[in-house]
């Protein structure tokens, strides 16, 4: 079975839609088999967002990421990567559909509640990164 790597984002936590989060993984059909509230510190930051690590915006994302607590989960499906990324839509909240989580409850490119691996490979190695 697929599965990938969720976390919700602090502004989940601080805006109470860790659960709105929850629940919309659970009515897609996917299955929740590992569950972790953690703080994150800059270098685990660096190491999950290096493809954004030289951009001027990246000390915005190590404030924004350490705002407050993560819930990281590994999530278990058929096609659940790409999945996933349907259900978050696209990453500028703006950008994104009503009806995606995104979409409904993020209004920019920074904030936006949730993040989810982008590809197979990558799904394994985040969920190393984050579970061991
Ligand atoms: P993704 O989360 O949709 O996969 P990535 O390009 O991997 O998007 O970016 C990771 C995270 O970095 C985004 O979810 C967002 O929080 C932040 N980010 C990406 N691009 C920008 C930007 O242009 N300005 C501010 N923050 C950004
Ligand atoms: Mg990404």
């Amino acid at each position: 079975m697929e599965r990938t790597y969720i976390m919700t984002k602090p502004d989940a936590y601080n805006r109470g839609l860790i659960g709105e989060v929850i629940t919309r993984i659970e009515n897609k059909g996917y299955k929740i088999t590992n569950m972790k509230m953690m703080n994150l510190d800059e270098a685990i930051l660096t190491e999950h967002y290096a493809h954004l690590a030289d951009k001027p915006f990246f000390k915005d994302i190590v404030e924004y990421m350490t705002s407050g607590p993560v819930v990281g989960m590994i999530v278990e499906g058929e096609n659940v990567v790409a999945g996933m990324r349907n259900i978050m839509g696209p990453t500028d909240g703006l950008e994104a559909p009503a009806g995606t989580i995104r979409g409904d409850y993020a209004n920019n490119k920074s904030e936006n509640i949730v993040h989810g691996s982008d590809s197979v490979e990558n799904a394994e190695i985040e969920i190393k990164r984050f579970f061991g």
